[in-house]
């Protein structure tokens, strides 16, 4: 080639998407050759894929200039490594980060379609549980808009989160098939594989040197391979990429079974190596010990520090700058195999002595702490990791040994210390993968105030005293790109008529805001605009559970995964009271309400699928209860996922934060509702506090015993009973739960409840916080009485978001963790 030919290789041509007129040329042709379908005939389904492979066109020229643009600054890498991505739709969020949105709008209406129909042909990609899996998605949104040169790795699950449905008040469960009519915002790359092993054995034996050395053999392979999904900054012209792994069998396994003639046999097995990326476990903060599970986190990890070490090796010959050019996320415990995984392949695959290999290793993670949860600290039984990953468990024990040297040196003569801090438990039967995270990394953060503090004093305690530095917080956040901009369009164009948009990429530009909500003129259209998000959802719960909501009901909203902390049944309790209330007239003159539920409970998780048909039932009666006069209605919407929180969180005027103070580590779905003027009715527990100190006392409604008096509680002896006895609309409600008022059909079917909350020891506090939270529902209803009041402090609320941008979080853990910078936008 020469000099020209390569240059006019090396341009990256651009698509013209420059006018309206361009853009329905461009259309038609990805019609024609890319869907295959005639244009005069095609579906909104072919016009939504016509679109997004044009929009994934130019996605990807903006992502081979940022790529070449790292490469040649030979920048310090950020891999963000997470089980689980919750992205739900894709094609509004690059609209608008490409600047694009009206000018789509318009051709595909000159096309004679419309963007709002066509857009929602879309899958929600639920390749995440919650809060953890969302935050992921958020960060790279955030890494991407402020030019951060972040890469995320997760797997590319065949089944996401599954598809919630109730049948008759039940929860029940279908697999979600995403991927039925494709995934267009992929790109498929057969040609990055690398093959991840298990099982096999242990050989060891001594070098030409007199040097140990152990191999791992007669393994079973699977390979991995890629998937690209570019995830564009908004007005950066920069792209994250994410790259998530399919498990495909090995060709040699094939060729082996193949030749031996037992045809049905290999397809078999081929199946089940396949099975690795199959499906997402549903489960949120609740563990399950499955050696699938187990398998499925080595198997990403292992193919992704494999990746990241091939694309240092592009750049320089040496792995001793890896910990210089690359610094690993790991969100929680979920791939802390990476750990022993790549001091393994150091030492194995690059001939590093241990010492040399573990001090590489050491320089390079980073690890997130999102629970405290007794139930959701992950260990493995080490017989498990024996069989699937021994060489992993052997470097373990090498780890500990390493490890439990310097704890000595430290605390001499304390082996209670000792056995508290070993990677192994003390029956010697599991591996604390906390701890091997802890250990293997340079920086451990949780994700509110309350949680580091509580993660320092009490699960890390002895590590924060052998290595105080090495704990930080990052208090979460949530994009005010998704959340606002593109959930709450007419309340995002009114911010920026007024402040201007610069919020869009520093929220802290919010606070210009708080003047305006003196003026009274303002305040009349943001409750005009909220009254609007309230019947876009009421309408939602019409077309969903055929129940009504009027639009002058206060809508009073929790949506979540369904979790005995989180306590859905402390909201029921008072649903209940209120109820009983209003049809005996009891509390005087009542503000009419209407309380949204949603949220999925874990397949297995018995206690969790009894309150969401509780809150049916329940749900059943009153809405019939024609004495009520429609002042009390409530609606489980079923299959909460990102798309029903884009009309649901918009549409609430009251947000539940509930859970028992020092459970709930932040969540992110509080700061969601703040930023779309709700206001918080919550305890002090994780990323609540922080909203308090924001928007002030005055403007959220707090209540609940602390997480210290929860502890005090706990430690002296904890009587929910006498709760009971002495509460008669908290014994009102239990005993009508418990005697079958809403269950005539079968009246013992909540025996259960009744039976966790009395006999069973009430683990997260309901009835001590019953009486406070009925009271502060009451200054609730006062106060939304008085509008005007009540708007004042939304609008505050709105104002006082500012720190709960992902994009500050980003920029924190790239000051404080990870010592990097984003190139200026
Ligand atoms: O992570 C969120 C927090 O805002 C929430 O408070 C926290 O509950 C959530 C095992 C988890 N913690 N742990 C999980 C998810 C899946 C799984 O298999 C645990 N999720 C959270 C973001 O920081």
């Amino acid at each position: 080639m020469d000099q020209t030919a390569k240059r006019d290789a090396a341009d990256i041509p651009a698509l013209d998407i420059g006018s309206v007129e361009a853009i329905k040329q461009q259309l038609k042709s990805y019609m024609v050759h890319n869907v295959g379908v005639d244009p005069e005939f095609a579906t909104q389904r072919d016009w939504l894929y016509a679109l997004a492979h044009l929009v994934r066109g130019r996605l990807s020229e903006q992502y081979l200039e940022t790529a070449r643009a790292q490469y040649d600054a030979d920048v310090r890498r950020i891999y963000y490594l997470s089980m689980e991505y919750l992205t739900g739709r894709s094609l509004l969020k690059q609209l608008y980060d490409l600047g694009l949105y009206d000018r789509v709008a318009q051709a595909l209406t000159e096309l004679g379609q419309s963007l709002d129909s066509v857009q929602e042909f879309e899958y929600d990609a639920a390749l995440g549980n919650g809060g953890l899996g969302r935050l992921a998605a958020c960060f790279l949104d955030s890494m991407a808009t402020h030019r951060y040169p972040g890469f995320g790795y997760g797997i590319r699950y065949e089944f996401g989160m599954f598809t919630q449905r109730v049948e008759n008040g039940e929860q029940v469960e279908h697999p979600e098939t995403w991927l039925r009519y494709g995934n267009p915002w992929e790109f498929e790359r057969p040609n990055v594989i690398y093959p991840v092993r298990f099982r096999g054995r242990l050989t060891h034996f001594k070098d030409e040197s007199g040097q140990s050395v152990t191999q791992w053999v007669d393994t079973s392979d699977v390979i991995a391979m890629a998937y690209d999904v570019p995830v564009p900054g908004f007005e950066s012209d920069a792209v994250v990429k994410l790259r998530l792994w399919s498990a495909r069998a090995t060709r040699d396994f094939d060729l082996r079974y193949f030749n031996e003639g037992n045809y049905i046999d290999a397809v078999k097995d081929k199946t089940i190596s396949e099975n690795l990326s199959k499906v997402l476990y549903p489960m949120d903060t609740t563990l399950m010990g499955q050696e699938l599970r187990l398998m499925q986190e080595y198997f990403f990890v292992s193919a992704s520090l494999q990746d990241i070490i091939a694309r240092h090796h592009r750049k320089h010959a040496t792995l001793d700058t890896l910990p210089e050019k690359v610094t690993v996320q790991l969100n929680d415990t979920h791939p802390s195999l990476a750990v022993p995984e790549l001091l393994r392949l150091l030492i194995d695959h690059y001939d590093y002595p241990f010492d040399k290999a573990w001090q590489i290793t050491r320089g390079v993670f980073n690890y997130t702490n999102h629970t405290l949860l007794p139930e959701a600290l992950e260990t493995w039984p080490i017989a498990m990791l024996e069989a699937v990953l021994p060489r992993h468990l052997d470097l373990i024990y090498k780890i500990n040994h390493e490890f439990l040297q310097q704890v000595k040196y430290a605390f001499p003569g304390q082996p209670d210390v000792l056995s508290r801090m070993s990677l192994i438990d003390d029956a010697g039967r599991r591996v604390r993968m906390a701890h091997l995270c802890v250990v293997g990394s340079r920086k451990v953060n949780g994700v509110a105030a309350l949680h580091t503090e509580l993660m320092r004093s009490h699960v890390f305690a002895d590590f924060n005293r052998l290595d105080p530095d090495k704990f930080v917080n990052v208090t979460n956040g949530v994009t005010q790109r998704r959340w606002l901009l593109q959930a709450n369009r007419p309340l995002a164009d009114l911010i920026t008529e007024v402040i201007g948009n610069r919020w869009t990429t520093d929220l802290e530009a919010l606070k210009d805001l708080e003047p305006h909500a003196e003026d009274a003129q303002f305040r009349h259209r943001f409750a005009a605009i909220k009254r609007a998000n309230k019947q876009r959802l009421a309408a939602m719960v019409q077309d969903r559970c055929g129940v009504s909501f009027a639009p002058d009901l206060m809508f009073d909203t929790q949506v979540k995964r369904i979790h005995e902390y989180k306590r859905q049944l402390l909201n029921v309790l008072h649903v209940i009271t209120l109820y009983n209330e209003m049809r005996s007239g009891r509390g005087g003159d009542r503000q009419p309400r209407a309380v949204v539920f949603g949220g999925k409970s874990a397949p297995g998780y018995f206690t969790a699928k009894l309150i969401i048909r509780l809150i049916n039932d329940v749900a059943a009666v009153i809405n019939h209860d024609r004495a009520l006069g429609g002042r009390l209605r409530v609606a489980f919407i079923p299959n909460y996922n990102v798309s029903a929180a884009e009309i649901i969180i918009p549409g609430t005027d009251l947000s539940e934060q509930i859970s028992t103070a020092g459970t709930e580590a932040s969540g992110t779905g509080n700061m969601k509702f703040a930023l779309g003027g709700a206001l918080t009715i919550g305890t002090l527990d994780g990323a609540n506090i922080e909203i308090k100190n924001a928007v002030g006392d005055d403007n959220i409604f707090i209540f609940g015993k602390t997480a210290e008096e929860v502890g005090d509680m706990r430690a002296r002896g904890y009587h929910p009973r006498e709760y009971y006895e002495g509460n008669a609309s908290l014994r009102e409600a239990i005993d009508m739960i418990a005697g079958g008022f809403f269950s005539a059909d079968d009246p013992g079917r909540y025996l259960p409840i009744r039976d966790a909350l009395l006999s069973g020891g009430d683990h997260f506090f309901l009835l001590a916080d019953f009486q406070d939270y009925v009271d502060t529902q009451r200054r609730v209803e006062e106060v939304y009485r008085d509008q005007d009041q009540w708007v004042r402090k939304a609008v505050l609320n709105v104002a006082n978001m500012g720190m709960f941008s992902s994009d500050r979080a980003i920029h924190s853990y790239a000051r404080d963790i990870w010592n990097v910078e984003g190139l200026p936008r």
